[in-house]
């Protein structure tokens, strides 16, 4: 019954070279895999890739490692109780045994009783597949993906400012640009090969670089200046920085005019932003604050970079307009060399806005609001004209609410680790042990998340399919399928398509292979600010990787907005008047530390897959917080000091480092040592879910907590080596 003409079953040639691309971080670098038919042999460097030009940095050199392991899920798991441990089924008993329990919560609870829990580490066309498969058939808006916790602040910004999603720049710009404005963002660490191209740029005469970051970071060492800032003050500063530029003269009257609406209500804002005042409110001094206004105001060509330290903020959105306030002001947008510059976190974060898989879009940048935007779809999908629910489904943080309070009866997880990466996760965990059905979707066992599972589906990577992702700056690959997947493991779209079946929506569901998928995408996109209707698998294949948009007719457009019109209902860009309002979590006299999150150059996130590589674990291979030295004398505390930190939600087990790349009253926590490590070691068991009120983008980067020493050693975290918790959890499987 059971189609097995996928990935899995396809015949591949012996030795040869395919082409890729690297599963890690939103930079995209194309990778050249060797094989000799059935392991992968050689990873390199795509010399022709426009993303990285050969270059990879040490976890995409290392890939091969993470494939063919024993921590790899080979086979469906189910079981009808959580008191039992699952066990092996087919692949066939498993799609039923989804779709029957799918199909009496339907009955039960109705279609929105059924939630999706998505990512941007999947394929565009598993993506979409998905998508289609919830909004269109089983009738469930309650479809959201991790780049909730990642790009949602971004992605809502630049489509109220620009009136579309994806940045207007792209990475050739970074050859051209004279001056760089990092805010919260450490691509050093995190967007490696970009940084590196930025890095040899900095080489050049009369070129400059500015880093926003509360932590003196290694993006920071490269710059010729830091701004310390207080976490979660970056739009006073960028409101501060405006008003220096207006003052001086150094904004472009001629585009404003042209070009844009609201400036007037915002130059109207911006005296409110005096050096002083900005200078209290972001804890810096007032000449590092009017250098850095100089330095842009000399720009002759100005990217703004911008991540989670934006991002994963109460004010994430407005911040983000705020940057794009500046590239308007100053008429950098649009033109060689300049743009806001929005670094994309996960491979596939841009393909998966782009097939809207967020609880409030539809494919081709449509909106679920927008009863056009719905009926266009309806008719694309062959359905009847009411199908799509006409209200946005909840966004990640409000699903797994909906799950605690059992509006939500089941979740599909396909490619993240939410009981390690979401905010708040006592929570989180109450949520998953309350639902009727839980199935997760992952290629890696066991996970955080799997032990929650009544079905588990073991997924291919992205080495053993072909499909596509779209990087940073808008450029769509083809990644050709390397090697088989194991056992009973297939594609991610493979899993709904075959489960929409057992459930008898064959009409609309029904593909076979991944480059059908990608057609049905890439046509729901013509006419869209995010046109891809001239791209397919055999464009890519013989023409390589492609920009967006991409019209069937027309050229593509690296840069975007040349001609100064932009895809708003006026055709003018937008600016924003938005305050700085003080209400990240605040210090106490019970939690007075801040506490901030984030990555380190050699771990991808969960590390399911970057704990598999020895080479990758050297150096820092441990959960830790870090400690300004000061603080750490007044608590008493030694380096490598076993501590918890506590904030109002729950407590994490960790060890102290000091360092003197922290302020004073702020700590900072990597989020990749989870529970599979050691007992409560995740930062996760103490951030707050609190979101930004436009995005629902969860404030990850900022909470209030304490630090006290642990006595308790026996619940201190493992640190044999870096592989071991894993494969110690997987060897009783
Ligand atoms: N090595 C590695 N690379 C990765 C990933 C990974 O797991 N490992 N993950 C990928 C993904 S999905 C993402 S989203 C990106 C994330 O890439 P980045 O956003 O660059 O990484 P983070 O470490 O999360 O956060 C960046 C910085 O924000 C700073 N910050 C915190 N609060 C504030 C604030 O209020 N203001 C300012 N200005 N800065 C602040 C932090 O100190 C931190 O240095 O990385 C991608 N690349
Ligand atoms: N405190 C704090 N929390 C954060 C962040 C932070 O900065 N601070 N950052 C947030 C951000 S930006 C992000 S993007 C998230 C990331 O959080 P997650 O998405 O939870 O992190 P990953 O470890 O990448 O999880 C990916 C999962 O998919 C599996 N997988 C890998 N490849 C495939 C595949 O091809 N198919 C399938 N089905 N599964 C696969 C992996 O084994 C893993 O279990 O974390 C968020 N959480
Ligand atoms: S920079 Fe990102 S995409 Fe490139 S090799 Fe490193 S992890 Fe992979
Ligand atoms: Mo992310």
């Amino acid at each position: 019954m059971l189609s097995r003409e996928a990935a899995g079953s396809r015949q591949l040639p012996h030795t040869r070279d395919a082409k890729t691309l690297c599963p890690y971080c939103g930079v995209g670098c194309g990778i050249i895999a060797t094989t000799d038919g059935s392991r992968i042999t050689k990873i390199r460097g795509d010399n022709h890739h426009p993303a990285n030009f050969g270059k990879l940095c040490p976890k995409g050199a290392t890939v091969a490692q993470t494939v063919d392991v024993r921590t790899r899920l080979r086979h469906a798991m189910s079981r009808s109780s959580r008191a039992q441990e699952p066990s092996c089924v087919t692949a066939g008993e498993a799609v039923q045994h989804v779709a029957d329990r799918l199909n009496h919560i339907l009955q039960s609870h109705g279609p929105e009783g059924i939630a999706f829990y998505l990512s941007g580490q999947l394929t565009t066309e598993s993506q979409y597949l998905f998508n289609k498969f919830a909004k269109g058939y089983l009738r469930t808006n309650h479809v959201d993906s991790n780049s909730r916790l990642c790009m949602s602040s971004a992605a809502s910004a630049m489509t109220l400012s620009l009136g579309s999603d994806g940045p207007p720049t792209c990475y050739a710009d970074i050859d051209l640009a004279d001056t760089f404005l990092f805010i919260g963002s450490n691509a050093a660490e995190c967007h490696p090969i970009v940084f590196g191209r930025v890095e040899r740029r900095l080489e050049k005469r009369r070129t400059h670089c500015v880093v926003v970051d509360p932590r003196r970071t290694k993006t920071a060492e490269s710059a010729n200046l830091h701004l310390a800032v207080r976490p979660g003050t970056d739009l006073a500063l960028l409101n501060g920085l405006l008003y220096l530029l207006d003052m001086w003269g150094k904004i472009d009257p001629a585009f404003i005019a042209a070009h844009t609406e609201g400036w007037a209500e915002l130059r109207a804002m911006l005296p409110q932003y005096p050096p002083h005042r900005v200078s209290q409110i972001c804890g810096i001094g007032v000449p590092e604050l009017l250098q850095t206004a100089k330095t842009i105001a000399d720009a002759k060509r100005l990217i703004t970079f911008w991540t989670m330290g934006v991002n994963q903020t109460l004010q994430g959105t407005f911040t983000s307009n705020a940057i794009i306030n500046l590239h308007l002001a100053t008429g950098q947008i649009g033109k060689p060399g300049c743009g806001p510059f929005s670094l994309t976190g996960q491979p596939n974060a841009m393909g998966g806005r782009d097939v809207g898989y967020m609880s409030h879009l539809l494919p081709g940048q449509r909106q679920i609001a927008n009863a056009d935007h719905r009926l266009q779809i309806e008719r694309f999908w062959g359905l009847p004209q009411g199908t799509i629910y006409p209200h946005a489904g909840y966004d990640a943080v409000r699903m797994f609410d909906a799950l605690e309070s059992r509006d939500i009866r089941a979740i599909w997880i396909v490619g993240t680790n939410p009981a390690a990466s979401m905010p708040n996760l006592p929570k989180i965990r109450r949520a998953l042990e309350r639902a009727d059905l839980v199935i997760v979707q992952d290629a890696y066992y066991p996970t955080e998340t799997t032990r929650y599972a009544d079905v588990l589906l073991p997924a291919a990577v992205n080495l053993e399919q072909s499909g596509t992702f779209c990087n940073s700056e808008r450029r769509v690959t083809l990644m050709e399928q390397v090697v088989k997947p194991p056992g009973e493991a297939q594609p991610d779209w493979w899993w709904p398509r075959h489960v929409a079946a057992a459930m008898s929506f064959t009409r609309g569901m029904w593909f076979n292979t991944a480059e059908d998928i990608f057609d049905e995408f890439a046509r729901s996109t013509a006419g869209r600010p995010n046109d891809q209707s001239a791209l397919s698998h055999a464009t890519l294949r013989a023409k390589g990787p492609q920009i967006w948009p991409c019209p069937a007719l027309g050229a593509p457009q690296e840069r975007r907005y040349t001609d100064g019109v932009f895809p708003t209902s006026s055709g003018r860009a937008r600016f924003f008047a938005r305050e700085h309002l003080t209400a990240e979590e605040k210090t106490t006299a019970k939690f007075p530390l801040l506490l901030t999150t984030g990555r380190v150059a050699n771990q991808w996130h969960t590390r399911t897959k970057t704990a598999l590589v020895p080479a990758l674990g050297k150096g820092e291979a441990a959960p830790s917080v870090h400690m300004h030295p000061a603080d750490a004398e007044s608590l008493f505390l030694q380096d490598r000091q076993a501590v918890t930190v506590h904030s109002s939600r729950g407590e994490s087990a960790t060890i102290l480092r000091i360092d003197a790349a922290m302020s004073p009253g702020l700590v900072w926590m990597p989020i990749h040592w989870n529970e599979l490590w050691g007992k409560r070691a995740s930062c996760n068991e103490i951030t707050t879910d609190a979101s930004d009120l436009q995005s629902k983008q969860p404030a990850l980067k900022c909470c209030a907590v304490s630090v006290t020493a642990r006595a308790d050693d026996a619940a201190e975290p493992e640190t044999a080596t870096a592989v071991a918790p894993l494969a110690i959890v997987h060897r009783h499987v």
